[in-house]
């Protein structure tokens, strides 16, 4: 079974991510590892922090010369940040008078809730472990999880469908939003070009204004077999899975499975993705007309590109914050400021890359199986021969 962990706070020493449930025999390629890393570290509207880090996952355990043993992988990535943060966030007791209290909770952080959760009189541990910095240590562990697909075949990618109202209008095919990914230089990693230039200004606006922006990403998984997922129970439905795992992330507050939220307004004969048949097309021969179902069906992968979209709210820390309550005092005030970024909708697509992947490798595995990549890979073809036969 694959699972994972993470912990670590935005400013104290490091990251750590632990993935245990990979099967033996996997070649662990860290360049890659640390270019996913380098890709969610990119995009318009980042904040100075980025400026400060450059993530690269320094693995302690289970990958031997190069390939997984079969034990649990851990992975740390280093806050450079750290060093400016000793004093204020030590873990030993340190000098009160240097700790950096978050005295107002901003409306929309975690800060509020959470300091009512645990009982703190200020926010500062809350936002250490909220903030979107621990997204990081899913990109390290989610690249392994790419590693693993591509050997069945699957890939993952990401591209920014929205920023604020600015949104492009026709679905980007894969090998526009691999174009866009592979650049050097990443904007707003959206496919087309005139339409990233607009969501450009809508950065540059709310950075005028003390704001910030939220969007939409969506995650193309394709190579997907047929048969990932079920509809036996209700938790081992992929797209539940999926849903649940890309909603986990800092600050997405909808998901929607291909044209889930379109597809509630319209009539169930422009929805639906018509049945065809050409012996040599697919994993089974099975052709569709479209793909509004996104991959798919009763919970099950249909053999299509899994297309699942990420809605993201804008960025809670405002430079022109909004109103709030002094947690000592109950005065109103405004919300605390900290250094912040305005727009992280293209960084949010790469960690639901990751948030993907990992719901791919763990339901790829209850499928499969295998405790080394013989034995996974064995299985898989298996299938696939059992699935061009069908
Ligand atoms: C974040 C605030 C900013 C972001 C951070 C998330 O950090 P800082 O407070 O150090 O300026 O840059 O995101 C990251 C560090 C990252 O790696 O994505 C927050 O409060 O959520």
């Amino acid at each position: 079974m694959l699972r994972y962990f993470t912990t670590g706070e935005s400013h104290g020493e490091a990251l750590v991510a632990v993935l245990s449930g990979l099967p033996a025999g996997l070649k662990i390629d860290q360049a890659f590892v640390d270019r996913e890393l380098w890709r969610r570290q990119q995009g318009y509207g980042r904040g100075g922090r980025m400026k400060i880090e450059r993530d690269s996952a320094h693995i302690l355990s289970g990958v031997r010369h190069g390939l997984t043993i079969g034990s649990p992988i851990s992975a740390l990535l280093e806050n450079k940040d750290w060093k400016n943060w000793q004093e204020s966030l030590p873990v030993e007791e340190g000098d009160p008078a240097k700790h950096k209290r978050v005295g107002s909770p901003r409306p929309g952080h975690a800060d509020l809730a959470g300091a009512l959760k645990y009982n703190f009189p200020e926010a500062r541990y809350i936002l250490e472990r909220a903030s979107a910095r621990e997204s990081a240590a899913r990109v390290a562990i989610g690249a392994m999880a790419k590693l693993f697909l591509r050997e069945l075949g699957i890939d993952i990618l990401s591209h920014v469908v929205a920023v604020g109202e600015v949104s492009i209008a026709a679905e980007m095919s894969w090998d526009q939003i691999a174009a866009v990914c592979g650049r050097e230089e990443i904007l707003l990693n959206c496919a087309d070009a005139q339409v990233e230039q607009r969501m450009r200004d809508e950065v540059d606006k709310v950075l005028k204004t003390g704001d910030s922006v939220g969007g939409v990403f969506e995650v193309v998984a394709r190579g997907v077999p047929p048969g990932l997922g079920t509809y036996a129970q209700w938790d081992e439905r992929l797209d539940g899975l999926l849903a649940g795992a890309v909603m986990s992330l800092q600050a997405v507050k909808a998901v929607e499975i291909g044209t889930g939220i379109s597809s509630a307004a319209s009539p169930g004969s422009t929805v639906h993705d018509e049945i065809s048949y050409k012996a040599s097309s697919g994993f089974a021969g099975f052709q569709r007309g479209g793909n509004h179902a996104g991959g798919i069906e009763g919970g099950i992968s249909n053999g299509e590109e899994i297309r699942v979209r990420g809605y993201l709210k804008p960025i809670s820390t405002l430079r022109r914050p909004l109103q709030s309550v002094d947690f000592a005092s109950r005065e109103p005030v405004k919300a605390a400021y900290e250094r912040s970024d305005v727009c992280v909708v293209p960084a949010a697509g790469v960690a639901g890359e990751a948030m993907v992947a990992l719901t791919l490798a763990r339901c790829a595995l209850e499928k499969f199986g295998g405790d080394s990549m013989g034995e996974t890979l064995r299985n898989f073809r298996g299938y696939c021969q059992q699935l061009k036969t069908y």
